[in-house]
């Protein structure tokens, strides 16, 4: 199936047209039937002589209904552009063409109506001013052809020049990834919701599983039903119109603009980064406009670069990827303002002074359908289907510059300052803190967080470790071959050591500790590597000390005094009292009155 819609200056034979070609009503409210004018889009479809099935969105001229008009035409892969032959090209005609410019569309057909009611002079001269008015846009080969909707002439070549045109109309891919931009939402008796859109790219089917992005942001559903042409269908492949009957949510919670997505397959973004196309330039632009894209009509903030690039910020979020079309207007405006395209989904923040204006140069430099390598170096590393996502070119390898590694896409370079920047901050604990294991991982983490650019994830730090040549060992980063031990310090704790398993309660004197050179800065080091306990900063021990204390303690006659306890243990008082207070403290023993203590048992 091929999707067309309808565009041009009201009154001038939009619907009469659709109507003749496919013999059915587009104009759908009583109300625009009674007014004959339509405010809203209308659909209607047919097959053509060839076999072709084509789907019209008929959409309202009037320039109070221009949003309703971008939404039948944002979607819409080809164009059937009308005027009529008595009246000419007028205001509607100027905007309508403007919005199909901006929107990028480039197939399509001029068809100049109401022949019948046109002298051959009127004819000529709406033939010239068209074919003047589309000279310099993307339609400037579309045919140009006149017809009657009233006695049908001109229909067959009418016909077969559709039918040419549609031929043309690239085919769309039906694994790519689903963005149904929504047009209408309602509900069935007995059906529940449906929602109805044109489908470009991708396949729907019943069951799908899909995620629908709307004003409250992103919820799953799932499709229980499909219709194509009014008929239920299993899948609906593109270019189709697709009405889809959904699970998990009521009609009134859809909303026009909303739009049912493949689950995390899209970028859904407040704020990126444009290029103009058509119409005016930032500097001449307002800070508050409407965006308008697919079916979406989004008030945005408008942050200009220079005269052709700005960043947009969004009231809300939207699926949007590299290249989409967007047309701006002035809010409750009823002009085209100007086309822009997308070219960054997930733009830098901006926080220097200068930004803005370097921003400027690197949009200007990036080529259509973005930069894969340059995404990828900003970033220092991505996983590729982040790119695809953002909906850059499909690589199946790195770009240049770049390395596959664990999944990710990383950038040489960036690695590079990474890997340098970690050794930097080793040696430097290496050297402060010879006692020390090394780096923690948390500072390192910390660390290539605040580089530029930072680290985009914590599991890509044992790429980095690697990458250095440094290793992680226990929390800590450190570099390879250094002693598992307390480097200068080891002899002196081991000869400790050694003392205090033969004596476990013999503390060392501070003279020992002085004539072993175990300062305060070792013996803490120690006891952070297990090896020591210290009570009361002073008073040092093997951290077996306590059990071995509880192990005399349970052999005397419960309740015990201090000095029981201190003979028993064959101490001293200064070594007793902490050592029974951390016991009391465990739980292990329990302090009776001032002087008798019993184990807890
Ligand atoms: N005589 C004649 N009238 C036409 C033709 N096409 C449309 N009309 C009339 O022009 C008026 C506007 O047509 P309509 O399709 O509603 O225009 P739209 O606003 O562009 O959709 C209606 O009164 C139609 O009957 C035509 O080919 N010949
Ligand atoms: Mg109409």
């Amino acid at each position: 199936m091929y999707v067309v819609a309808t565009a041009g200056h009201v009154d001038h034979g939009k619907s009469t047209l659709v109507r003749a070609l496919t013999g059915m009503e587009p104009d759908r409210l009583a109300e625009e039937q009674r007014r004959g004018l339509i405010i809203d889009l209308g659909f209607a479809w047919t097959t053509l002589p060839s076999g072709r099935e084509v789907a019209f969105v008929d959409v309202p001229g009037h320039e109070r209904f221009l949003g309703n008009m971008l939404a039948g035409v944002g979607p819409a892969p080809a164009v059937c552009f009308v005027v009529a032959a008595d009246q000419g090209w007028q205001a509607q005609s100027s905007d309508h063409l403007d919005a199909v410019v901006a929107l990028g569309i480039t197939a399509g057909l001029v068809v100049i109506t109401r022949a019948d009611l046109a002298t051959a002079d009127q004819l000529a001269a709406t033939k010239t001013e068209i074919e003047s008015r589309l000279g310099r846009t993307p339609l400037s080969n579309a045919p140009v052809l006149a017809v009657s909707a009233v006695n049908r002439t001109g229909w067959e070549h009418l016909l077969n020049t559709l039918d040419q045109v549609l031929a043309q109309v690239p085919e769309p891919d039906p694994e790519a990834r689903v963005r149904l931009w929504i047009d209408r939402s309602f509900s069935i008796r007995g059906a529940g919701t449906v929602v109805t859109g044109t489908l470009t790219a991708g396949t729907l089917r019943r069951h799908d599983r899909l995620d629908l992005v709307g004003v409250d942001g992103r919820r799953p559903v799932r499709v229980r039903g499909l219709q194509s042409r009014n008929e239920s269908v299993p899948l609906v492949t593109p270019h189709a119109r697709a009405a889809v009957n959904l699970r998990e949510v009521p009609a009134e919670a859809v909303h026009r603009g909303d739009a049912l997505v493949s689950p995390d397959a899209w970028p859904i973004v407040i704020q990126f980064d444009v290029r103009r196309t058509t119409g005016a330039g930032f500097d001449d632009l307002p800070q508050q406009l409407m965006v308008h894209v697919g079916t979406a009509a989004v008030p945005a903030r408008v942050r200009p670069f220079d005269h052709e690039h700005a960043r947009l910020t969004l009231d809300r979020a939207l699926p949007l990827q590299v290249d989409d079309r967007l047309v701006l207007r002035t809010p409750g405006g009823h002009v085209v303002l100007a086309g822009v395209q997308v070219l960054d989904v997930d733009p830098p923040a901006l926080r220097r002074r200068g930004d803005g204006a370097r921003r400027a140069v690197d949009l200007a430099n990036r080529p259509v359908g973005g930069d894969p390598a340059t995404e990828v170096a900003r970033r220092g590393a991505m996983r590729p289907e982040q790119l695809w996502r953002f909906g850059l070119a499909r690589l199946t390898a790195p770009p240049e510059g770049a390395s596959e590694k664990d999944g990710w896409w990383v950038d040489r370079a960036v690695l590079g300052a990474w890997a340098a920047s970690l050794t930097r901050a080793v040696d430097r604990v290496h050297e402060s803190e010879p006692l020390s294991p090394g780096l923690s991982d948390g500072a390192a983490l910390d660390l290539l967080r605040h580089e530029d650019p930072p680290l985009p994830e914590a599991a890509l730090l044992a790429l980095v470790v690697r990458a250095a040549g440094l290793e992680s060992v226990r929390g800590a980063v450190r570099r390879p071959g250094r002693p598992n031990d307390l480097g200068a310090a080891e002899a002196a704790i081991v000869q400790l050591e050694q003392r205090l398993r033969e004596q476990p309660f013999a503390a060392p004197e501070a003279e020992e500790l002085t004539a072993l050179r175990l300062g305060p800065r070792e013996l803490a080091a120690a006891e952070r590597a297990g090896r020591l306990l210290r009570l009361d900063g002073a008073v040092v021990l093997l951290p077996q000390a306590p059990a071995l204390a509880m192990r005399t303690l349970a052999g005397l006659t419960q309740p015990f005094t201090t000095s029981e306890a201190r003979r028993a243990m064959n101490t001293t008082r200064r070594v007793a009292i902490p050592l029974l207070e951390l016991l009391d403290a465990r739980g292990w023993t329990r302090r009776l009155d001032g002087t008798l203590r019993t184990v807890v048992r």
